[in-house]
């Protein structure tokens, strides 16, 4: 992954990617550039063999501000909804990599996440929250609605009432009520927080990561299957871990009394 970005900050080390979204001026907003220099980082560490886990964070007091408000349709006043669904288009991209990418992810939430930036963090798999997390579905409070696959995350993580609420009163939710409603994974001290994330990072980095890959096939189709046709992808995809070295690892490792070591293949 290249490392010259000018609104990100990259670091790949002991198969973990951390990408650090970087305009904390105003709260890692995003601008075009950020977009789409997010978008090429993603789809970089979801290529590389070598990344077993990627960690998406903010730099400076928060996460991330959502939309850049001074380059929004409004502050230059023209856009026509076929210009929104162009630009939304480009975060949509970055929703399914995050979501198709065969590998982890994790997003390290400090500080603010607010509109789409809130979003995206729900579109990773594993969210670890400060206990000075600020999650806002900011988009009301604008006369928006949430997008970024708000609409799609929200409900299924915290329930139809309670993201029809966060939608529609755009209040904050702290650190520790997001853990309660089940929006973060996980909520520690802010002083903890890199550790904590990377602590996960490692472990998943070391994990089986093609069996990884296929659990989120298989847990995210199945958000939207029925009972049969997700018993149907379960015996397929499990055809294809049994096949794994990874698998074939893990069953000598126990008949020899070991911890497994996997290799990801
Ligand atoms: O077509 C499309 O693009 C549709 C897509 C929409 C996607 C969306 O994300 S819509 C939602 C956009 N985001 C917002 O509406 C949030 C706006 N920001 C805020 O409400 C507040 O800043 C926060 C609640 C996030 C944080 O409040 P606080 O008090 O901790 O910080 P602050 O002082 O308001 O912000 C610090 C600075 O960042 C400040 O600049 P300054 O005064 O120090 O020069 C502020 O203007 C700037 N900033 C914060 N958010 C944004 C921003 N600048 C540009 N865009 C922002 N979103």
């Amino acid at each position: 992954m290249r490392s010259d970005f000018q609104h990100l900050v990259t670091q790949t080390s002991e198969h973990i990617s951390i990408i650090t979204m970087n305009r904390p001026a105003v709260l890692n907003a995003f601008n075009e550039r950020m977009l789409a220099e997010l978008n090429e980082a993603v789809a970089d560490a979801a290529q590389d063999e070598d990344v077993r886990c990627v960690i998406l964070k903010g730099a400076g007091r928060g996460f991330g501000s959502g939309q850049d408000l001074s380059e929004f349709s409004s502050a230059n006043g023209s856009k026509e909804p076929l210009e929104v669904s162009k630009h939304l288009g480009k975060y949509h991209q970055l929703i399914r990599t995050l979501q198709e990418m065969a590998k982890p992810t994790i997003a390290s939430v400090h500080g603010v996440a607010a509109g789409i930036s809130c979003n995206i963090a729900l579109a990773c798999d594993l969210r670890i929250a400060a206990d000075n997390a600020r999650f806002i579905q900011a988009f009301a409070r604008i006369g928006l609605m949430p997008d970024g696959g708000g609409g799609y995350f929200l409900p299924r993580l915290v329930g139809i009432g309670k993201a029809l609420e966060m939608a529609m009163l755009a209040d904050e939710v702290s650190g520790p009520e997001a853990e309660r409603l089940g929006l973060v994974n996980k909520c520690v001290p802010a002083a903890e927080l890199e550790e904590a994330t990377l602590q996960v990072a490692q472990r998943l980095a070391h994990g089986p990561t093609r069996a990884y890959g296929l659990i989120k096939q298989l847990m995210y189709q199945g958000l939207d299957s029925d009972l049969a046709s997700s018993l149907k992808l379960e015996g397929e995809l499990q055809g294809r871990a049994i096949t794994t070295e990874d698998h074939r690892e893990a069953i000598r490792a126990f008949f020899e009394k070991r911890a497994p070591k996997y290799q990801g293949k």
